[in-house]
């Protein structure tokens, strides 16, 4: 079975780091966003795994930033935030019993963020948080899954999947003036709605469906115009802290 690994939200996630769009987050609220997104989950099928949250660590319901999953490798990160270092321990320990664990170290920096595949693809960002050792480390271990690797420097945005969000096997968002688009060959692009500006992100379910964020209608609205099947999930709370669809999971 399908598997959705999850983190809950500490009361400290009110200090969670916020860049230049974000605010603190109402605590309350986000946990009434995150306990729908969950279900939403359960009724696509995965099977929910929560890790407990931890209060000296506000940023730890960002689970996705402490691991990548390729193939049959748990690549365990190094976040580029060290306040976020001492997320990895619990995911690790909970992945170990199914994957290979891998690990990324300093000199590499690497967000989980910045990763995802398509195909036989690798793409890893290179940004505020995933340096180019991290970028090296991801792709030692997709071309050791017999994948390839295609490093994509990023700007304006926090991470890669903050700027190209997948939404489907060949299908990705962009929002445009963040990544030189020629790195992205072979995927049908969708732009991000002008007026949604940094307000889109998605997660793609095993149900064919796709998660996205409720507070981008137009972009969804071109999304179903291509055959997609969005539902809209309010996590505005997840935004106030720089957050979106899939970094509040880890889906194998
Ligand atoms: C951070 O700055 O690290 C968190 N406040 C937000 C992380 C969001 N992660 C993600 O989109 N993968």
């Amino acid at each position: 079975m399908a598997t959705a690994l999850l983190r809950s939200i500490p009361e400290s996630f009110r200090d969670a780091i916020t860049g230049e769009r974000g605010r603190p987050p109402d605590v309350e609220l986000a946990r009434a966003q995150h306990a729908r997104y969950r279900d939403h989950l359960e009724a696509s099928g995965y099977a929910i795994e929560a890790l407990a949250a931890d209060e000296a660590h506000p940023d730890c319901v960002f689970v996705e930033d402490t691991v990548v999953i390729i193939g049959s490798v748990a690549l365990i990160t190094w976040p580029g935030a060290p306040s976020r270092r001492g997320e990895i321990e619990p995911v690790a320990a909970a992945l170990a019993d199914r994957f290979e664990i891998a690990r990324a170290g300093a000199p590499a920096t690497l967000d989980g963020g910045d990763v995802f595949t398509l195909g036989n693809r690798t793409w890893v960002g290179i940004s505020q948080r995933t340096n180019p050792e991290g970028a090296q480390r991801v792709g030692e271990v997709a071309s050791g899954q017999g994948l390839g690797v295609v490093p994509v420097p990023v700007t304006g945005v926090l991470h890669l999947k903050s700027a190209v969000s997948p939404v489907d096997e060949e299908t990705v968002v962009v929002t445009p003036g963040t990544v030189d688009e020629s790195l992205l060959t072979g995927l049908r692009l969708i732009y991000e709605d002008p007026g949604e500006r940094h307000r889109f992100s998605a997660l793609p379910l095993r149900t064919g469906r796709v998660m996205v964020t409720a507070n981008a209608p137009r972009t969804a609205d071109q999304l179903a115009a291509k055959g997609l099947e969005p539902i809209p999930i309010d996590v505005s709370e997840i935004q106030a802290a720089d957050g979106g669809l899939t970094c509040i999971s880890v889906l194998f």
